[in-house]
């Protein structure tokens, strides 16, 4: 329990409980918190039960969404790791085989989720940037036969949360698509931060899937919604993935209170530009004093600094100096920009890094 005030006001207007009052957060882009219009529309919104299809504020969110992204329907869910499990479901068969990158988040922070609720058997590839080439994918798909189970599935990542946020072009994404629907395998987009690759690289988000047969998209990371994610794609494939969000209980009735934050975090995708922009000073700053950056660029807002291992008295000894980050590995750190991040709080994780540099290897 806590006394005093449990609420702090932060850059964006929003509140947080006091828990992380005056820390630098940069553990990731999933902890701002609500910005004081967007909980006004929550409180505003109008709704209905979303369970019979009749709240019109995730009616507007879905449309929205889906329009967004050149799809016919959307599809509103609580979570990120949600709308991958429903797609997965939507698309696949038990026994199916689903190819995935071996670092992407479907495959390393679902729990073994694919294999439980769809009964697949996952198949990991390999390649740079979280992104595996058209060979390697081609070279790992077996014939139809009674002895294998039946190739369904591709899911991609983008931006790719373990490869440092790398935002993935067309010219690479194209290739493995095409390829994909060539071996009459679909593809599933896992684009919790697609507004962060499509702001890096000027490239519409339509553009960046425009040959997936599904999207997710998260509201709560860089775009500051509490909650929700949506999946979009053909409507009979939504329809389908209805019925499985039923399923794993994620079927919402006056879910429009969190669909209004939805459509206030999309009017956030532009300034994603500034949080990149904090990451390079971050990382910038973080060479100049002799640290490792992991890698020679910062595409988006993540930051990956290698570290001697064990790095968990380095994560310590930066929250005693007030900034909280996470620990990626035992020897690389993540740091990620997001809305409730300000210049002097890089300044301020600037100066923590200088404190302690030395006593734990940077
Ligand atoms: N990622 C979280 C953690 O789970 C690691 C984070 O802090 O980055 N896809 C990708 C690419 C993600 O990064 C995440 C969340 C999800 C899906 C899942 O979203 P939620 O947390 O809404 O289930």
């Amino acid at each position: 329990m806590w006394s005093g005030p449990c609420l702090r006001q932060n850059s964006c207007e929003g509140w947080v409980y006091e828990m992380t009052r005056g820390l630098v957060d940069l553990r990731s882009d999933t902890v701002t918190a609500p910005s004081s219009a967007m909980r006004q529309a929550m409180a505003e919104a109008e709704v209905g039960d979303d369970v019979y299809g009749e709240d019109p504020t995730v009616n507007r969110l879905e449309e929205a969404v889906a329009a967004r992204l050149g799809k016919e329907a959307g599809l509103f869910v609580p979570s990120g790791t949600m709308a991958n499990q429903v797609a997965i479901l939507a698309h696949t068969d038990r026994g199916d085989e689903l190819f995935l990158h071996r670092e992407s988040h479907a495959y390393y922070y679902e729990g073994a989720a694919a294999t439980l609720w769809a009964g697949v058997m996952v198949t990991l590839l390999e390649g740079a940037e979280g992104l595996f080439t058209p060979e390697e994918l081609k070279s790992r798909v077996r014939p139809q036969d009674i002895h294998h189970p039946r190739p369904r599935l591709v899911l991609l990542e983008n931006t790719h949360n373990r490869a440092g946020g790398a935002a993935l072009s067309p010219e690479r994404l194209d290739p493995v698509m095409a390829l994909s629907h060539e071996l009459d395998l679909k593809v599933h987009v896992d684009g919790a931060r697609l507004f962060n690759a499509a702001v890096a690289l000027g490239v519409p988000a339509r553009r960046l899937v425009r040959d997936a047969d599904s999207v997710s998209v998260c509201l709560s990371k860089g775009l500051g919604a509490p909650v929700g994610s949506v999946l979009v794609g053909p409507r009979e494939f939504i329809e389908r993935a209805r019925r499985f969000r039923k399923w794993l209980g994620g079927g919402m009735r006056q879910a429009g209170i969190l669909a209004a934050a939805g459509l206030v975090a999309l009017e956030n995708i532009d300034r994603l530009a500034e949080d990149h922009r904090r990451a390079r000073d971050l990382w910038e700053g973080l060479v100049a004093l002799g640290y490792q950056a992991w890698m020679p660029t910062v595409p988006t807002n993540m930051v990956m600094v290698d570290t001697v291992e064990p790095n968990h008295r380095m994560v310590a000894a930066l929250k005693a100096e007030g900034v909280l980050v996470g620990a990626l590995t035992p020897s690389r750190l993540r740091l990620v920009t997001h809305l409730d991040v300000s210049d002097e709080d890089i300044a301020r994780a600037l100066e923590a890094f200088e404190t302690i540099r030395g006593s734990y290897g940077g």
